[in-house]
C-alpha cells in the first residue's frame, strides 16, 4: 500500500534526524528532528481545537517553515489541509470559509482583527505569523507532542486546494493522502531526488507546485531546503553554488535570464532547474542552455492532478514538450467533444487516469461527474499532441483560463466585477503575451454610450476587490466585442489582435497600469 506524506517525512526522519530540514539564514536552521517535534506539538494543539479525521484546517499565512509544520500536524490528526493565497481579499475569504466550513482557521497575526467577523460557533481562529510568533506556536510550546498520528488510508483526504471554476463558484479540489503519496513517490524516481539534495525553495506553499511537489519530496527523501520568503533572481543566483536543485514556474526562468550572474560558473553545483505550471518559452529554454549549459526539465500538472507528465531526467528535453506520463500514470489525447482516442499527432483533448488524480470537488457531485469520463479519466480542459517520439505537447487550452506568473486566472470572477463597474456594458477578459509573467491579464472594455472611458479608474476600482495578481495589467476600451454567429465572444480574435500589446511595454507585475 502507498505510504502517507507523514509515513515517508517519519522513516526521513529516522534515518536522518540530525540533517538540516529548512536552511533559513539569519533565523537558525531547523533539523529533522526539530521539525517533528514541533509538528507533533501543533498536532495536539490541533486536536486540543478539536480537528477530528476529515475536519478542515483553513490557513492564510504567509511562507515559512511553521507554516509547513502546521500542514505536516494536520496530516498526523486525520485533518484535511487547506491553504489558501494570502494575497486573497475578504470578499474571496468569505466564500472559502463558508463552503468548506473549517474547524480551524490559521490567519497573519496582523489580520486576526478583520477575521473576527468571520468567527462561528464551531472554526476557532488561531494567528501565525513568518518567524513563529501568534498564537499557535504559543499554545504549541505548552503541551506535549501528539504520541502517535490518526491512522489514515490512501483514499482518505489529505488537503483541499481550491481551483476557480470557468463559469462559476471556486471548486475545492479533494486530494486524497494515497494522491500526494503516489505523486512523490513518483517524481522522487523520476528526478532521481535523494537526501544528497538542497532544494532552492522560492514558491509560495499554498499550491500544488511549492507545497506538494518542492516540500513533500524535501520532507520524503531528508533533503534540505534552503527555504526563502520570495523569488529574488539575484540572491537565487548567489545560493546556487551551495545547492543543487531548482524548482520554479517560467518567470522565475525569464527573470534569472535578465541577471548578468547567470553562468556557467554561477550554476556549476546545480544539477537540475525545473519548470512548471505554465509554459516555457522555447526561447527561455535555449538560451538558458546555452548561457548555463543546464537543459531546464520542464513538467506539466495541476491542481486535481499533481504531476502528470515531466521531460526525461537522462535524455532529451525538449523545448515546447512537456514529456512523458510519470511511471503508474495514463494520458490519452481524445476528441474533444464526444471523447475517443485519437491517433498520435493529433490535437484534442488531454486525459489523465491514475492514482495521482484527485478524489472529488469539495461538495460537487455533478461538477465532478462531469469531469471525467465514464472510464475513469479525467479531462484536463487543456488541449495537446503526443509527437512521434512520444513527448505530450500542449497546444492550448479548452477552458478560458489565464495563467499570470505561474498563477491561474479565471476571466469569468474579472469580468463580472468589472462589468458591475460604472459606465461599463461588457467586457472580455483575456490572457495575452508579457513578457515577465508569460501572459498577462488583460481587459477589453465596451464603454455604456456617453460614459468616460478611464483606464486607470476603472482598474482602480478592482482595488481590495479581489487578489490583485487576478487585476487586469490593461483595460482597452473598444466599440463592440468581436461575436460568433452564436452570440459568442471570440476571445481568440481579440488575443491575436492584442497579442503585441505588452511587446513593448516593460510592465511588470506590480506596476499599474
Ligand atoms: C505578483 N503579482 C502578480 C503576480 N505575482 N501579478 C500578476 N501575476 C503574478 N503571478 C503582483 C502583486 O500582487 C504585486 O502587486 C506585484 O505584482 C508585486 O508583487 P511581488 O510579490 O513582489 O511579486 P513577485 O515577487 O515579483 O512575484 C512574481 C512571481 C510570483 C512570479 C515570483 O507570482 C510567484 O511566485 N508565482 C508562482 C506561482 C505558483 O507557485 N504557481 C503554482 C501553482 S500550482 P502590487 O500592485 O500590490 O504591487 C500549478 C500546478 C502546477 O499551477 O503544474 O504546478
Ligand atoms: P492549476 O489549476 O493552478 O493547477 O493549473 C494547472 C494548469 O496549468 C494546467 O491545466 C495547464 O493549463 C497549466 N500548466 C501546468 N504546467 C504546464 C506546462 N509545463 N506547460 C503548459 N501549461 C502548464
Amino acid at each position: 500500500m502507498t505510504e502517507t506524506i507523514f509515513e515517508m517525512f517519519s522513516k526521513a526522519c529516522a534515518v536522518h534526524g540530525s540533517k538540516v530540514l529548512f536552511e533559513l539564514g539569519d533565523r537558525g536552521d531547523i533539523s529533522f528532528d526539530a521539525a517533528m517535534e514541533q509538528s507533533r506539538r501543533l498536532a495536539t494543539v490541533l486536536r486540543d481545537l478539536g480537528v477530528q479525521p476529515g475536519d478542515r484546517v483553513a490557513v492564510q499565512i504567509d511562507k515559512s517553515p511553521e507554516a509547513v509544520l502546521l500542514y505536516l500536524a494536520c496530516l498526523q490528526t486525520g485533518g484535511v489541509f487547506l491553504p489558501l493565497n494570502p494575497a486573497y481579499t475578504g470578499a474571496e475569504i468569505d466564500y472559502f470559509l463558508n463552503d468548506a466550513t473549517p474547524r480551524v482557521f490559521v490567519c497573519q497575526p496582523k489580520a486576526l482583527h478583520q477575521h473576527s467577523v468571520r468567527q462561528t460557533g464551531t472554526m476557532s481562529t488561531e494567528t501565525l505569523g513568518t518567524r513563529g510568533e501568534g498564537s499557535l506556536m504559543t499554545r504549541a510550546a505548552s503541551v506535549q507532542p501528539l504520541p502517535r498520528p490518526v491512522t489514515r488510508t490512501e483514499n482518505d483526504p489529505a488537503a483541499i486546494l481550491y481551483t476557480s471554476g470557468t463559469t462559476g463558484r471556486s471548486k475545492g479540489a479533494v486530494l486524497t493522502h494515497g494522491n500526494l503519496a503516489s505523486n512523490c513517490e513518483a517524481l522522487l524516481d523520476a528526478w532521481r531526488f535523494t537526501h544528497r539534495d538542497r532544494l532552492i525553495h522560492a514558491l509560495p506553499i499554498f499550491h500544488t507546485h511549492g507545497l506538494f511537489v518542492a516540500c513533500n519530496m524535501a520532507l520524503s527523501a531528508g533533503a534540505t531546503m534552503i527555504f526563502l520568503p520570495r523569488f529574488d533572481p539575484d540572491h537565487v543566483i548567489s545560493l546556487m553554488k551551495d545547492a543543487t536543485v531548482l524548482m520554479g514556474v517560467p518567470t522565475f526562468y525569464t527573470r534569472l535570464l535578465q541577471s548578468p550572474r547567470l553562468t556557467p560558473a554561477s550554476t556549476a553545483s546545480m544539477r537540475l532547474f525545473v519548470s512548471g505550471s505554465a509554459p516555457l518559452s522555447t526561447r527561455d529554454h535555449t538560451t538558458f542552455s546555452e548561457r548555463t549549459g543546464h537543459a531546464i526539465l520542464e513538467r506539466y500538472g495541476m491542481t486535481e492532478t499533481g504531476m502528470i507528465t515531466s521531460n526525461p531526467y537522462d535524455g532529451e528535453r525538449r523545448p515546447g514538450a512537456v514529456g512523458m506520463p510519470l511511471p503508474g500514470i495514463e494520458i490519452r489525447i481524445s476528441a474533444r467533444d464526444r471523447g475517443g482516442r485519437l491517433p498520435d499527432g493529433e490535437i484534442g483533448a488531454i486525459e489523465v487516469r491514475g492514482p495521482n488524480v484527485f478524489q472529488c470537488y469539495w461538495h460537487m457531485p455533478e461538477k465532478t461527474a462531469s469531469e471525467f469520463r465514464s472510464d475513469g479519466f479525467f479531462v484536463t480542459g487543456d488541449l495537446g499532441l503526443v509527437d512521434a517520439d512520444g513527448y505530450l505537447r500542449i497546444v492550448g487550452r479548452d477552458k478560458d483560463l489565464v495563467i499570470s506568473g505561474g498563477y491561474n486566472v479565471y476571466p469569468k470572477e474579472v469580468e463580472t466585477l468589472l462589468d458591475a463597474q460604472p459606465g461599463v456594458e461588457e467586457t472580455a477578459v483575456i490572457g495575452v503575451p508579457h513578457p515577465d509573467l508569460g501572459e498577462g491579464v488583460t481587459a477589453i472594455v465596451v464603454a455604456k454610450p456617453g460614459a468616460a472611458r478611464d483606464e486607470r479608474s476603472l482598474l482602480a476600482g478592482l482595488s481590495g476587490r479581489i487578489a490583485r495578481y487576478k487585476q487586469p495589467k490593461r483595460a482597452v476600451f473598444v466599440e463592440e466585442l468581436p461575436r460568433n454567429v452564436m452570440g459568442k465572444v471570440q476571445k481568440a480574435e481579440l488575443r491575436s489582435r492584442y497579442s503585441n500589446l505588452y511587446q513593448h511595454d516593460d510592465t511588470t507585475a506590480g506596476e499599474k497600469a
